[in-house]
């Protein structure tokens, strides 16, 4: 291993092979802190070249290669496993903004951008990058594309795999496949872009992308609304559909557990209604400069919805800041969930008209499976994803406890996984596989759908040395 090192020292400078567990330390534990690995070395190439030559060296060492952008990703797909064998290879340092063409509609990026950053690079030619996620701070272009991120803009933009047109990508074994093109229109073979978005670095190394603009929307209307059950906030739904057409961007639904830990442990949080309620909605209709109306638009579309009995009460964003203080309630859930104490995540989505019934039924299931856990339910309500979280029940002292949601975690799972299953949901609906869900996920899947994953794979990785362990599971009998 010390001849690989050695390569890599001379291909992109020692400075950038880190090996001293102070160094590595930020790069092999999760956001969550409950995955931790070990890496041979954390390597940060600064270009696309000196990927390839990382990459081309670990491909002829034998070295598995995992790929890492923010290290923000939520299923431990980005974090090497316990060998201590394998490289992390850190995007870290690959932050340009290559080119941005406002009348094409188009940014071209290398994949370490953050995401706050192409957001500004658009806003900065009078456009909008319109993906919009919790950790926009930190998470990168190339972490989005591979885990095809979701968010908060989905409503009216897509998943990511709707925003972007070209990839370059390193492949295995180091060829560098360039398939940055802005163009719309290209039926030509298979879409080999599309094979690499939402791959979770099991396919190649992104390292740039041709992602899609859209017109500004610099006038919003926003308003947090109390409403008394999923079943109501599905029906205010279909009510801002009618109402606010195109201009509807926004549509997150919270419980009142998940807005009490997010009161309880982030500074400055204040709730902005007088009476609490079992459920919120966060609605938000965006317009371009020319766009009058939207508060009217928002305004009728609540009174409707409260002598409609979908809603009961609102509070509406006067200005920019009671706008922040507003989405600050619901970003801020994750966060409050992890200072809470333990915390079992489940990204699940169900068909639209299936959630209010689903809910309902699995509150008091996992009752019956854990005593007193605490249901921290949020998320994406208008695509049908709920962050069907769990956190510990509370001891007697008031205190989480988290050996008690530990020793009951799988059976928790399982009780929502197949439930999930039986509605013909998903058990991720945007945040992927990683090494969390792999094997749940092909547990739910057809033989038939897991071969053809396995065949990819084994097209494009036959030595299976790109993010080992992630998103495929290991064939039956094979070593992992
Ligand atoms: P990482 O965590 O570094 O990696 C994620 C995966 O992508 C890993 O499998 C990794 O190997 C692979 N990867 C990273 N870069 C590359 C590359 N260049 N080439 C190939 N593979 C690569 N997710 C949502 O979908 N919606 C949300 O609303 C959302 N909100 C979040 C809020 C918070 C507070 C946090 C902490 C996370 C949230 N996430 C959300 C999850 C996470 O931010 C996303 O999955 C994000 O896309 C990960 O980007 P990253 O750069 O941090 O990737
Ligand atoms: C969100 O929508 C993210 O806030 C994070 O997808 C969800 O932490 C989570 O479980
Ligand atoms: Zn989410």
């Amino acid at each position: 291993m010390d001849d690989l090192l050695d390569r890599l020292r001379t291909s992109i400078g020692a400075d950038h092979v880190l090996t001293e567990d102070a160094d590595v330390a930020a790069y092999v534990v999760d956001w969550t802190g409950t995955r931790a690995g070990r890496a041979l070395a954390v390597v940060r190439p600064g270009s696309t070249e000196e990927v390839a030559a990382v990459v081309a060296a670990c491909a002829g060492a034998g070295v598995p290669v995992v790929p890492q952008g923010g290290n923000t990703g939520l299923v431990g797909g980005g974090v090497p496993d316990a060998s201590g064998n394998q490289v992390v290879l850190s995007l870290g340092r690959m932050r340009r903004v290559r080119e941005v063409d406002p009348v094409a509609g188009t940014v071209t990026v290398d994949a370490g951008v953050v995401l706050a950053d192409v957001q500004a690079a658009a806003e900065k030619v009078d456009r909008l990058f319109p993906m919009s996620l919790g950790s926009e701070g930190s998470c990168t272009i190339g972490g989005n594309l591979s885990t095809n991120a979701g968010g908060t803009a989905v409503l009216r933009y897509g998943m990511t795999r709707e925003l972007v047109l070209g990839l370059e990508v390193v492949l295995p074994d180091g060829r560098v496949w360039d398939g940055l093109r802005g163009l719309r229109k290209d039926n030509t073979g298979y879409d080999l872009t599309q094979l690499f978005v939402g791959a979770e670095g099991t396919l190649g190394v992104i390292t740039g992308a041709v992602l899609r603009l859209f017109p500004a929307t610099p006038r919003h209307a926003t308003a947090w609304v109390a409403v008394s059950s999923v079943d109501a906030a599905v029906s205010l739904l279909g009510l801002a559909q009618q109402h606010a057409g195109v201009h509807l961007s926004t549509f997150e639904i919270a419980n009142r557990q998940a807005i009490d830990l997010v009161l309880a442990h982030l500074p400055g949080a204040s709730d902005p209604l007088g009476e609490p309620s079992d459920w919120y909605v966060l609605v938000e209709l965006a317009g371009s400069a020319s766009d009058d109306g939207l508060d009217e638009t928002l305004e009728s579309l609540l009174g409707e919805a409260v002598e409609a009995g979908c809603a009961t009460d609102a509070a509406l964003a006067g200005s920019p800041s009671q706008r922040s203080a507003l989405w600050a309630l619901r970003e801020g859930i994750s966060e409050a969930q992890k200072v809470e104490g333990a915390t079992l995540k489940h990204d699940v989505t169900l068909p639209i008209a299936r959630l209010a019934e689903w809910a309902d039924a699995m509150g008091p299931r996992l009752q019956e499976v854990c005593a007193g856990v605490r249901l921290v339910t949020y998320g994406h309500v208008g695509d049908g994803n709920l962050h069907y979280n769990l956190n510990a029940p509370l001891t007697d002292g008031g205190h989480s406890d988290d050996d008690a949601l530990r020793a009951a975690a799988a059976d928790l799972t399982t009780a929502i996984y197949d439930s999930v299953a039986r509605e013909a949901g998903s058990i991720s609906a945007e945040h992927g596989l990683g090494r969390t869900k792999a094997a749940a996920a092909a547990s739910y899947k057809s033989d038939v759908e897991v071969d053809l994953m396995r065949a990819v794979k084994q097209a494009l990785d036959p030595a299976g040395l790109m993010n080992p362990g992630v998103l495929v599971p290991p064939a039956p009998g094979a070593s992992a």
